[in-house]
């Protein structure tokens, strides 16, 4: 029997659970009792003979579903400090996580352990495998954990080139959802599905940890396709279900798509759900307006991000604007502030600040920015500006043109304008997000080449797509002979967007 007293009160509830249903996974089905039971071995596993791990990084690389989670709760109970690695990510920001974050051990599924090999070997860090960690054997004694020790580390892309770690304690992802059990009532009878990616607070914190803590089952699908979510819906199981505004999108294509019954059959299953939510970027209002002719379904839009969880949303009882995201969070302290830092009145925009015991620490080993990101009395300033109108909280934007959100993906127009730079033929680029239905922004770049240097859109393209995420590959590279510039000879950023509205007009 497992030793439930971990200090960690997610594991202490999940040692109530039992049998029920913790995780339908595309490994299959299983209990809570399966999930402590699996988190102790590879705890054991990892903690090979010593007392506590004592918050060194473990990486895990695990596609979604029950190795993954068993990984995550494992590194947990073993008193480590987990860092997801990205599925979707190419070696070179593999390797960047890997320098930042320094971590004693990297764990991989063997259908991914490939893409970590030469660099673990090339930074003689162990790899191990997940099914040599989740075989049955005796158990350690495991540590109690401190609540305010580290838990988490997450890599968001800030307004200075590379990805920093957000360091979240125990303490904060119990704030986090504690908050949103109180403001979206989940009970142990949720059934919420998941694809989102694992490496984000939105799929890591809201659906896997949420449902987790209450006794609730996830289902994990192994990647997002509409049809999949569609059927799943269908079968009337689900309760919750959260997603970022191009997946709704997707999801309303592709009932367009579907025929009469198919439809009837679809849009009945999502009826049946109790709650939908879309967050992560501003969810478009005709997107809104569709969802609810399809499924009856009025969208709940909240406002979150990597270093706070969720800040705002809208009510679950009671009227949802379009448009907005609400209010406050329980345990959440917001205001808006102007360039003084003092706080405006209701009608005058200003720039959100966060406060409470959701909010992160510290940018991983980065005390200047850190200390940049908050401001006297503890206000972490988010960077997004709002306006409250009648109460409710509309987001009017992001302070800084560099910071873009494509796909509900958070990335820097500088880290991409790097590594564009980084090619022999490429002289200088500017990168922008161009307003797009389907991904928010579009990421799109404007390059000029060195004098006799000859290269195409498409070989930029693909340089960039073996050093950069997917996600931040430029969609649309255009060539120029120049880059627009103002009279002191700093790039335009507008005006290269104009170049792409254009573009795209013709
Ligand atoms: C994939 N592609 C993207 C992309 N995702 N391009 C731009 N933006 C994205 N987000 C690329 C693919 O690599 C591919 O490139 C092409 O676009 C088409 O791929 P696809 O197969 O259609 O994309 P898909 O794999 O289906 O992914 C789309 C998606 C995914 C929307 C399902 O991006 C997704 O799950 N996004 C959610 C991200 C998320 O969880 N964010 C939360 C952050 S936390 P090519 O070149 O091969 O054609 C946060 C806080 C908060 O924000 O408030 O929640
Ligand atoms: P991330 O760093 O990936 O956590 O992204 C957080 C950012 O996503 C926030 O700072 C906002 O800019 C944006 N965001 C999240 N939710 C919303 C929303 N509902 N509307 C508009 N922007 C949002």
């Amino acid at each position: 029997m497992d030793s439930h007293s971990s200090g960690l009160r997610l594991v202490e509830r999940a040692g109530t659970f039992h049998d029920r249903p913790a995780l339908l996974a595309p490994e299959g089905a299983f209990t809570f009792d399966d999930l402590m039971s699996a988190s102790a071995a590879v705890a054991t596993g990892l903690l090979a003979g010593r007392d506590s791990l004592d918050g060194e990084r473990i990486c895990y690389l695990a596609p979604p579903g029950w190795a993954y989670t068993a990984m995550q709760w494992g590194v947990w109970r073993a008193g480590g400090f987990g860092v997801p690695l990205a599925t979707s990510h190419p070696e070179r920001e593999l390797a960047w996580v890997l320098d930042d974050a320094k971590p004693e051990a990297v764990v991989a599924h063997p259908s991914l352990a490939g893409r970590l090999q030469d660099l673990t070997n090339d930074r003689k860090i162990p790899l191990l495998l997940t099914p040599a960690l989740l075989r049955d054997g005796p158990r350690a004694e495991l540590p109690e954990v401190d609540e305010s020790d580290p838990a988490l580390m997450l890599y968001t892309s800030g307004t200075t080139g590379k990805p920093k770690g957000v360091v979240l304690t125990h303490a904060n992802l119990r704030a986090q959802v504690e908050a949103l059990s109180e403001a979206w009532g989940w009970t142990q009878d949720d059934h919420i599905l998941l694809h989102l990616p694992l490496h984000h607070v939105h799929g890591i914190v809201n659906v896997l940890t949420s449902a987790l803590w209450h006794g609730a089952t996830c289902e994990v699908l192994p990647r997002f396709r509409a049809v999949d979510v569609w059927e799943r819906l269908a079968r009337c199981e689900v309760t919750l279900y959260m997603a970022v505004p191009t997946v709704y999108r997707r999801l309303i294509d592709a009932w367009d798509a579907a025929d009469t019954d198919t439809r009837e059959a679809w849009s009945q299953g999502a009826r049946a759900c109790r709650l939908m939510v879309s967050g992560s970027a501003a969810l478009p209002v005709p997107t809104l307006e569709r969802w609810e002719e399809i499924t009856g379904h009025r969208l709940l839009e909240r406002y979150g991000m990597t270093e706070i969880g969720m800040g705002l949303s809208n009510p679950l009882e009671g009227a949802r604007r379009a448009g907005f995201v609400g209010t406050p969070l329980p345990g959440v302290e917001a205001r808006l502030v102007d360039d003084d830092d003092l706080e405006v009145q209701e009608g005058t925009p200003g720039t959100i600040q966060v406060r409470g015991p959701a909010v992160f620490g510290e940018y991983w080993h980065r005390p200047d920015e850190t200390a940049e990101a908050f401001t006297v009395g503890g206000w972490f300033q988010t960077g997004d500006q709002a306006v409250v109108e009648d109460g409710a909280w509309r987001i009017l934007g992001r302070n800084s043109v560099d910071i873009l959100k494509t796909g509900g993906e958070k990335i820097s127009a500088l880290e991409i304008e790097d590594t564009l730079r980084s090619h022999p033929a490429v002289a200088d680029c500017a990168v922008v997000g161009v307003a797009d239905v389907d991904w928010g922004d579009r990421v799109c770049a404007a390059v000029v080449l060195r004098p006799g240097e000859i290269t195409s859109a498409e070989a930029l393209r693909s340089f960039s797509k073996k050093r950069l995420a997917p996600y931040k590959v430029p969609k649309d590279v255009l060539l120029l002979e120049e880059l627009p510039r103002n009279a002191m000879g700093k790039v335009t950023k507008p005006a290269v967007r104009d170049l792409f509205i254009e573009e795209n007009d013709e």
